[in-house]
């Protein structure tokens, strides 16, 4: 069965998505339930439709679209990724699941291939954290993990609540609706770039993910004391903003003294309160990532930091409250998945590596409600989550390809 992938207009589909974007190339910004993000999933699906495929989406808008196997009740084969783009980000990261899995499928039919069981592309909403301050809702829903009073209490920079914002983008409906029935996928598979350097520099242009790393962020509010930059002596001070600053450099020396190279930590929100140049911070809201693909050692970090606050908050006289977002367990891909990749890529005699995702993907949450794993192409200089995020036609088209003979594998198992 050859299957021929149509690298071109997969090239000029990622391109024309990426410019359903808030800012000009090549950066893209695309924030879930944005205008350009609800004009991005509406021509997604056009083209779905556009491959006879049947759409549908659910109450958070996860869009799914089917490709009825020979065997409709028999639990499916899902693959798919996530199209929000964090702010002044690039166009490859979780567009290549999309459009790949969407351009595999295709391939797939032109080649007269017959699936047994149902083969289904997935678009997950909001995986990226940046409108809910919590990465991969569509997915957490589907799996249930998440509460589905997050409609309420999730809720926008202006105070929406994610129940509010959804419907208004029209996807109506309990989110507990959400739920996928155990048994609902027979496997799931996710095309992604590293967002890392070990593919590129070693030079090896596929990876089979055997592990994704277990993230974990939370919110560190800090309550000090304001006053006149100029009257207040240094004694009697209380100065919220040094007291965050202490927190983010014992949160980056937690992650360095672990011994492991898969401790990672970083303090990327700071907004510090009045926010005056000759007014003391009384008050710093800090959010913190912090991930290992050992959920012990990754804890063993967390402990540390809230040490830490105790004992900053006590020297300082501030007050201090951290708060998690999330703490979710690592994912350990499925291995009769990994070994489909693995024989895909040997058919083909192309060089793959077995690795772990440090980045999370809706694939940690798929994980818990089927055998899930993802396969991974290289990106220039491992650079993601920024403008000159960069993945060749060919590449991309090589993964397309292997995920497609990789489907094609799964959905007549
Ligand atoms: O942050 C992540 O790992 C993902 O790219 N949202
Ligand atoms: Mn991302
Ligand atoms: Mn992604």
């Amino acid at each position: 069965m050859k299957i021929d992938i149509d690298q071109n207009r997969l090239t000029r589909e990622l391109n024309e998505l990426a410019a359903f974007s808030d800012v000009p190339a090549p950066a893209v910004s695309r924030i879930v339930f944005s205008d350009q993000d609800l004009r991005a999933r509406a021509w997604l699906k056009d083209l779905c439709a556009k491959a006879n495929l049947d759409v549908r989406e659910d109450a958070v808008g996860n869009t799914f679209a089917r490709w009825h196997g020979s065997e409709p009740a028999a639990p499916a084969v899902g693959t798919g990724s996530h199209i929000d783009a964090i702010p002044h980000s690039g166009r490859y990261d979780g567009t290549v699941g999309v459009l790949g899995g969407l351009e595999a499928i295709r391939a797939l039919q032109a080649s007269g291939f017959q699936p047994r069981r149902s083969l289904e592309l997935l678009l997950f909403t909001s995986e990226e954290p940046t409108r809910f301050g919590l990465g991969c809702l569509g997915s957490r829903l589907l799996a249930g993990t998440l509460d589905p009073a997050a409609d309420e209490t999730l809720r926008d920079s202006e105070g929406s609540s994610l129940q509010e914002i959804r419907t208004r983008a029209g996807f109506h409906g309990p989110l507990s609706s959400v739920l996928l029935t155990p048994g609902y996928y027979d496997a799931f598979v996710e095309l992604h770039i590293e967002q890392g350097p070990l593919l590129e520099n070693r030079g090896v242009p596929l990876g089979a993910v055997t592990a994704i790393a277990a993230p974990a962020s939370l919110r560190i509010d800090i309550q000090g004391q304001g006053g006149h930059a100029g009257a207040v002596l240094m004694p009697d001070r209380h100065d919220a903003f040094l007291a965050a600053a202490e927190i983010a450099l014992a949160l980056e020396q937690a992650a360095r003294s672990t011994g492991a190279i898969d401790s990672v930590a970083t303090t990327g929100v700071c907004d510090i309160f009045p926010r005056v140049i000759n007014g003391i911070p009384s008050r710093v809201n800090l959010e913190a990532d912090i991930r290992d693909i050992d959920a012990d050692r990754r804890d063993r970090m967390l402990v540390h930091l809230e040490q830490t606050c105790t004992e900053i908050a006590a020297r300082r006289g501030v007050t201090i409250t951290p708060e998690f977002i999330n703490r979710d367990a690592p994912a350990t891909c499925d291995p009769r998945i990994v070994s489909a990749i693995a024989a895909v890529c040997d058919e083909n005699g192309f060089r793959f590596d077995r690795m772990v995702s440090r980045a999370y993907h809706d694939s940690l949450f798929m994980s818990r409600i089927c055998p899930a794993a993802m396969l991974f192409i290289p990106c220039r200089a491992g650079v993601s989550h920024l403008p000159d995020e960069y993945s060749s036609p060919e590449a991309i088209a090589q993964g397309t390809l292997v995920l497609a003979q990789t489907l094609a594998k799964l959905a007549n198992s």
